[in-house]
Formats: C-alpha cells, structure tokens, sequence
C-alpha cells in the first residue's frame, strides 16, 4: 500500500508542483548528487546566505526569484514557468503571491566557492504581512526590489521598515529597467531621501529580460551576512511554516539555528510538548529534494508522519526529544486579525467537514483564526478573524478549492467595543452585529482606526482626498517625496477601519488608475455614533446580512443595499420583500416581484432524461443558495451587498 501512496501525485493542491514521489525523485538524482559533490564547501555556515525578497505588491519579486533560481541551475529551461513559486492556482490566476515560498539553491560565485542560498519570496499585499514578517525573522538579510518605472510605494516603506527592525542587510535592486519609463537614478535618490538607505550600489535588473542577475547574486554573497549558530551544539530549529499532505501527514518547514537535525531521530515540538520520529528531511530547489541532514543555518522540511494538527504551530521550537534544558525561540509576534466575518457551510451536513479543513488550512495560514458561532438563519458555522477583506476572500475561496466545500460569507465587521449601561461600567468587545445588544443597554460605542499611509501621483491626489473624506478620514500629514517622474503625494490619514475594510482598497485603485498605494495600521479606539443596520427578507431579519454602520451612513446604506439585493436575489413564485431597518424603523424597501418558472416547460413532450438533465441543471444552480425563510438567496448576495459603489 505504501508504494501505491507514494506513487500518486499528491492531489492537495498547497504545493501541488512540489507534488512528490519516491521515483521522481531518482530521477532527480542528478540534482541530488550535484548537491553532495559541494557538500563539504556548501554546510560551512560561512557558505550560507539566508534571505528574503521583499516589495511593494507586483514590483517583480516572483519573476526576479523565477532568474535567481534559473542562474543558478536549479530547474531546467523546459520545466520553468512564469512566476514559478506561486505554485496555488488562486496565485496564478490573480497573478499575486499569497504564501511565502523558499528555495535553496547552490552558486558558484565570482571567487569560485559554492554558497548555499536560501531565498524566500514574500507576497507584497499588505493583506499577508504575516508571510513577510516570517521569512524576516528566520533570515539575515533582504533584498529589496523597487519598480523603477514606479518607485517607492507604501507596501515598500512598510516592509522595508520590517527588514530594518530585524537587523537586515538590504540590498536593494531596481527592477523592469527594460521598461522605457524606468528611471532608476531618480528612483535611487527617492530610495535614499524616503527610506533613508544607501542606494548608491543599488542594482539595475530586468527581471524580464535577465540584465543584472549575476550582479544580484554576487551582491547576495558579498553584501549579505552569513547565519550564525553553532553546528556543534545541540540541536534547535525555528518552525516556520507547515502544511497537510494527504498521504504524508503535517509536513513542517524549519530553520536550523543549532545542531543538525538526521531522519531516525525523535523530535520534540516544544511548546506543543509533542514528540515524533523524523521519517525525512530535505529542502526544496524548488524540487522537492530528500537530504541525510539539516544543519546549522539551513532551511529544510520535515516529514514526521505528523498526524495530530495542533501540534505544529508556526513560531514553535524544535529540540531532540530528551533535550530538557532547551528553552523556547522567540517565535515570531502574532498577527491580530481586523476583520471577521462568519462562514458557514451551504449543506448544514458538511460541518465536520468544514471543522476538518479549517484545521488543515489553519497550518498552512496561521494568520487568520476561527471559532464556532452559531446563526438564525444559517445554523452551525465559524467566526473567522482575518488581517484584510482580500485575506477574507482567498481563505474563502481556499477552503471551497482545497476541500471541496460550498460555503456561505456573512458581512465583515471589525471588533467594537460597548460600553454598558446594565451591568454599569462593563465593557464588551463584539466581533459581529448578532452580539449587539439593545440600544437602550447601551452607554456608549466605541470603534477601532487606523494610521494609513497612501502614496499617489500628484494628479490623483484630488480624488484620492475626497475617497478619503468620504470613508470619515482625518488628515494627519501631506508630504512630496521624489522627483520628475517619480514625484508623489505622501498622504498620512486616520480613518475609522470599518470604512475601509469594505472597498476602500478597490475605490482607492479605481480613483488613481491603480497608482496610488496603501498601507495601514490599527491606531486604537474612539468613540462613534454606531448603529446597527438590519436587513429583512419577507419580514425575516436576517442576521448575516445586518451590519453597524456609522449614523450619518446608515440611511443610504440602507436603501443602496436593498436595491443590490433586489438585483441579486432572484424572482422567485412570490414576492419577496427586501426591507432595511435602524432599531424598529424601516429606513428601505425593495420588492421582487413573482415570477413563474417553469424550466420544462421548452420541452414539449420528449424523452424525460431531456427533462430530468433541465432539473438537475437547475438544482445545481440553486447548490449556491441558501434559504432564509422560503426565499433563496445566493451566496453572492452576503458579500456583494457589501461592496457598494457611493
Ligand atoms: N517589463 C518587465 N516586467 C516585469 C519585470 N519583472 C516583473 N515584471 C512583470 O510585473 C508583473 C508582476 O510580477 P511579479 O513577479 O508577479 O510581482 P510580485 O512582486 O511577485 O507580486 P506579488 O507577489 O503579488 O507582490 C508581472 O506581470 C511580471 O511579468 C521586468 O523586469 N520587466
Ligand atoms: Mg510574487
């Protein structure tokens, strides 16, 4: 049974190119013994660089990875593609980097010793910061590529900023100098006057074209530090990312800092107190690749026929199991999530299931969190907390993907606090409008903001101020930064979060032709004139489609969100009413009117499997629905709702 294991490519689609078998891996042999003939040279820590490659979102790092690993030999012209790390489907359609990635590889540099690279690259979205502020504490040193047709944006100060706290090395790179709105000398001086790094070495690459590769691995090797620890001492590893293998069990990723680590020995996970037998480790080129060892300062996986999913928990420290005196790594800090929402499954009978697989995505994507809620109109789900609307979105569309699920998202909300008449002095923090309680209980609300940073090109600037002013911001700072060309508007706003967190990052896009950029952080609470928005279909409040909204909004949100579900609902053989209502007053109403469907009705006698493939077909569609009362409504309406254009 094993040997019919191994043989199948694993059908989990997290690293589905990594996809490994035993006998691929003969043929990968080739590979192997590259790496044990520079074997001796590459396990001295001093031939080793470990770092991460960090941007603002789409400046290049995946295509600048995709040469690195191509200079170096790793892959084969005929097996290369486009932006070869971002293995998930989700990432290849949407063309973003959701989960970091890291390779090893091995280069031959100009002083003819052969150095061992760990590359990690990170996504750029300020949604999967989580990923970055990782790779950045399990390396030493960062290259950071800026876009010269573009120039510094705000995901680039903000991680660039992260790189420094860590104690990083930088190298930066100016990347698409193919392009003829390049202009890497004015985007040096930005670099130097915004972020306050020399840039004077900064390299020039086309990532497309190849120009400037060796120059970054060289740069790599010189301008970087080598890891410290000791091989000698005992062994202790940093777990920094794991994932489910269907066939394998948790399969963990690790950064050696001391000893090394060989297939046979029993592990402890040290926080977790659990113990396994080491069954393989190996790194990835990115090839999954078996190896006798990891060593000090090395990155590599382990296979420990790990069954139990709450034993890996990413920050943990990995000890030889007897090791008693081993005290636990720092970790890495814990992101909050802002933003919640519930989901449930559409079929109530999937919720084990659901359980299940919010378990094994929880190991691939520590960053977001989930605890059982239960719904009036939806039964049995999960409360989720997320780092952003598009965080939201791909944990979604993961758990649909990669379990086979078909799921229902109620409206975002962010996480108020309530100050309470009854019991006096109480103050309850909420994460959904359910948990609200009654206006007259209540003293006072508060709601969380944040500190946005928001670069744009002088000419938006006017638009992007008023999107701004719109969402309730307060303006904190306006400076200029740059030259010519690259000359922006640097933008410091306070803004109330459950403003943004609906389409404030898409609007902000549209406004300014997708150049203007936007970072942010929680920035504490203030009071507010909050008040909760409830929707009613057919005189049936609907739980997961109320949201709180500030007063002075509520109105028009109201009557905005009637008629895009008066749009989204469909006719049904009755009429459906739609109505909106603040505490007992109706603010809203929509109404679908009755329709007769009858899909059969085109086939006029006929053969009834004719019939019968019309009815499932409608079936199938109606899969995506959910009842509330006798109205259907689908699953497009929870979320659309939200994203309303004002
Ligand atoms: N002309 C040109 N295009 C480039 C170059 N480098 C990258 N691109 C293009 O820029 C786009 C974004 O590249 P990615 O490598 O996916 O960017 P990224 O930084 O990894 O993006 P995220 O991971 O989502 O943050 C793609 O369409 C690339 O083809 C370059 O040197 N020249
Ligand atoms: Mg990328």
């Amino acid at each position: 049974m094993a040997g019919g294991m191994m043989l199948k490519v694993r059908s989990d689609k997290l690293r589905e190119w990594q996809g490994v078998t035993i006998w691929l891996l003969i043929l990968e042999s080739a590979a192997i013994s590259n790496f044990k003939i520079k074997k001796t040279e590459m396990n001295l820590l001093s031939h080793i660089r470990n770092f991460s490659i960090v941007a603002h979102i789409d400046h290049g790092k995946s295509t600048l990875s995709d040469r690195l690993i191509q200079e170096c030999g790793a892959i084969e012209e005929r097996e290369m593609s486009a932006q070869i790390l971002d293995s998930m489907d989700i990432e290849k359609e949407r063309g973003i980097t959701i989960k970091a990635q890291t390779v090893r590889l091995s280069y031959k540099a100009d002083d003819g010793k052969t150095y061992m690279l760990n590359l990690m690259d990170t996504p750029g979205h300020v949604d999967f910061g989580y990923e970055v502020s990782r790779c950045l504490a399990a390396c030493e040193g960062s290259i950071l590529v800026v876009d010269s047709t573009q120039g510094v944006e705000a995901q680039t100060l903000a991680n660039v900023y992260q790189a420094i706290d860590n104690n990083h090395e930088i190298v930066p790179v100016l990347n698409k100098i193919d392009l003829p709105a390049s202009d890497p000398e004015s985007v040096k001086k930005q670099i130097e006057e915004v972020i306050g790094i020399d840039a004077s070495e900064a390299i020039l690459v086309s990532a497309k074209t190849g120009v400037g590769i060796h120059d970054t691995l060289e740069a790599v090797v010189k301008r970087l530090p080598a890891p410290k620890g000791n091989p000698e001492g005992e062994f202790k590893a940093l777990l920094i990312d794991s994932w489910y293998d269907q066939y394998l069990g948790v399969i963990i990723l690790a950064r050696v800092i001391d000893g090394s680590l060989k297939k046979g020995q029993k592990i402890k996970m040290l926080a977790a107190n659990a113990v396994y037998q080491v069954d393989s480790v190996g790194f990835f080129t990115p090839k999954k690749v078996f190896c006798d060892d990891l060593k000090a300062g090395e990155v590599g996986f382990i296979n420990a026929q790990i069954k139990q999913v709450a034993d890996c928990r990413v920050g943990d420290t990995l000890v030889l199991s007897g090791n008693d005196k081993a005290t636990l790594l720092p970790g890495f800090k814990q992101n909050q999530p802002v933003v919640f929402c519930g989901i449930y499954p559409i079929d109530a009978s999937d919720f084990e299931k659901f359980r299940d697989a919010l378990g094994k995505l929880h190991l691939n994507d520590a960053s977001f969190e989930y605890e059982t809620e239960t719904s009036t109109a939806l039964g049995y789900g999960f409360r989720c907390g997320f780092l952003g609307l598009l965080h939201l979105e791909i944990i979604q569309e993961r758990l649909e993907r990669e379990f086979d699920l078909d799921l229902i998202t109620t409206a975002p909300s962010v996480i108020y606090k309530i100050h309470m008449r009854h019991p006096a002095g109480e103050i309850r923090e909420i994460h959904s409008p359910a948990e609200m309680p009654d206006p007259t209980q209540i003293e006072k609300m508060e709601e969380p903001w944040i500190k946005a940073t928001i670069m744009t090109p002088d000419e938006f600037l006017g638009s992007v101020l008023e999107l701004c002013t719109q969402k309730r911001g307060i303006q904190k700072e306006l400076s200029y930064v740059g030259q010519g060309s690259n000359n922006r508007a640097m933008l410091i706003y306070r803004l109330p979060l459950n403003e943004i967190v609906y389409d404030f990052y898409d609007r902000l896009k549209s406004c300014s032709r997708g150049y203007a950029s936007f970072d942010w952080q929680i920035d504490g609470y203030e009071e507010s004139q909050l008040v909760k928005l409830s929707i009613m279909v057919n005189a049936e409040p609907v739980d997961a489609l109320s949201f709180i909204t500030h007063k002075t909004h509520a109105e028009t949100r109201g009557r905005k969100i009637c008629a895009k579900l008066k749009e989204l609902i469909p006719r049904q053989m009755f009429n459906i009413a739609i109505q909106a209502a603040i505490g007992g007053k109706i603010v809203a109403r929509e109404t679908v009117s009755a329709m007769r469907k009858d899909v059969t009705a085109k086939c006029y006698g006929g053969d009834i499997s004719r019939k019968r493939k019309l009815l499932d077909k409608q079936k199938k569609g109606k899969k995506k629905m959910r009842e509330i009362g006798n109205v259907e409504i689908p699953q497009s309406a929870f979320l659309a709702a939200l994203k309303l254009d004002e």
